[in-house]
This record gives C-alpha cells, sequence and structure tokens, in this order.
C-alpha cells in the first residue's frame, strides 16, 4: 500500500462482465479496491471478491456498511470522514461495528482513511452530510487532523464523480508528514491521471471503468511511466 501509485474502484453494486474485469486486474494496476457508498451488501461484494480473486492483483474493502464486511481482502479500508456533518460516519459506524466484531479482528488488516469529500453533489457527500464548503485553509486543517492527530496511514481525498482541484490536492501533500495521499474523482483519461498523479501518491479511478473502459485502462501506463 505504501508504493500503490494507481489502484482502480469498483462497485459490487454496478455489473462489470468478466472480460473486462480481467482486463483490469491484468492492467498493471496496484490493486483494486472494493466499494461504493449505495447497495452494497455482502452478497454482491463477496461475489466481486471472488471474481477478482481468480487474478494476482491485491484486492482490499472499502467498509461502507457493517453488513457488507466480507472475509477474505487483503486488507479492510476504514473511512473517517473528518467532514461529515452526520458524525455517524467520523465514529458512530465505526463503535457499532466494534462492539459486534471487535474481540475478533485482525487489526493489521486494517487501515484507517481520513477521508475529505469535496464534491458536495456526490452520493458519498450526500450520505454523509459532508461540509463542503471549505476552502484550502479548512481542507489543510483537516489533513493534519488526519496526519498528525489521528496518523491516519492514510488521507483520501474524495471528489467522486469530478475532478478536482489539483492545485489544493498538490498542497495538501506538501504539507503531510507520514501519510499517504490518495485522491479520486474525475479521472477519465491519460492526463487527468498524470496530473492527479503528480499531485497525490495514489491516485483513484472508478467511473471510468463502467463508462470507457480503454480510457480507463490507458490510465494504468499514464500513471506508472511517470514512476
Ligand atoms: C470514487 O474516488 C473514487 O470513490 C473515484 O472517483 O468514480 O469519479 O473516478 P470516480
Amino acid at each position: 500500500m505504501e508504493e500503490w501509485k494507481h489502484v482502480f474502484k469498483l462497485d459490487p453494486d454496478r455489473e462489470i462482465g468478466d472480460e473486462a474485469l480481467e482486463r483490469i486486474c491484468l492492467s498493471g494496476t496496484d490493486a483494486v479496491m472494493v466499494g461504493g457508498s449505495s447497495g452494497v451488501t455482502f452478497d454482491n461484494t463477496v461475489d466481486l471478491l471472488a471474481r477478482i480473486r481468480r487474478y494476482e492483483v491485491p484486492c482490499v474493502l472499502e467498509v461502507s456498511d457493517t453488513e457488507a464486511i466480507v472475509p477474505g481482502f487483503d486488507l479492510f479500508m476504514i473511512p473517517i470522514v473528518l467532514n461529515a456533518g452526520d458524525t455517524q460516519w467520523i465514529v458512530g459506524r465505526h463503535q457499532q461495528a466494534l462492539k459486534e466484531y471487535g474481540a475478533i479482528l485482525d487489526w493489521d488488516e486494517l487501515v484507517p482513511e481520513g477521508y475529505i469529500i469535496l464534491n458536495g453533489d456526490s452520493t458519498a457527500a450526500k450520505l454523509t452530510e459532508a461540509d463542503v464548503r471549505l476552502d484550502a485553509k479548512d481542507v489543510e486543517a483537516y489533513a493534519r487532523i488526519a496526519d498528525r492527530l489521528f496518523r491516519c496511514p492514510i488521507i483520501y481525498l474524495e471528489y467522486s464523480g469530478v475532478f478536482g482541484d489539483m492545485e489544493l490536492v498538490g498542497r495538501v501533500k506538501g504539507l503531510l508528514s507520514q501519510s499517504r495521499l490518495f485522491y479520486g474523482g474525475g479521472i477519465d483519461s491519460p492526463e487527468k491521471a498524470r496530473e492527479a498523479a503528480k499531485a497525490a501518491h495514489t491516485v483513484v479511478v472508478g467511473n471510468v471503468v463502467y463508462d470507457d473502459l480503454e480510457r480507463a485502462l490507458a490510465t494504468v501506463p499514464a500513471v506508472m511511466e511517470m514512476r
């Protein structure tokens, strides 16, 4: 995870054919992340995991619903939505999950992500009632909370659905002391992938997989060639 440059994010609630999935898994991406903001169930998650497991690519689950925690992923990413208006998404759901699973978890498999949601129109923003009226200093302060106070291994700038402000992304990366900066949102071409990869440590490519597979695949060499 410390070396990932490129990640595909697949939504268990969306259809993907076998051939498309094979091309994603063999694309040379560093990892496939399974996650979504709505319609994620145990069944559709276990189904997608089983299909991805035909390949060697690392596969991680981004947990958004306790009901859909499926064992067998390489890692479990746990979002802590720092700018959530509904505090359930900061710590409430986590507390409920740990009430159930706290005694049996393998903590080495869990990775907290300090999430900052910046596209108010995204499902994630609506679900968490995220406060997106943030200026650069607000975002930097949240990033410092995740990096310095909470010591999250990952900070995730989530623009899901739109391409974000790369200057801001780059500024956030510049002030981090130990967190890795993941950027996701609106990457639908090699050019945008490169731009995002310059600004963040790791880029996450989601929607375009379903909209235009060829363009999605083209983001992998675009990012990897920057190594
Ligand atoms: C979504 O950050 C990811 O959680 C990727 O965003 O779907 O806009 O590529 P896109």
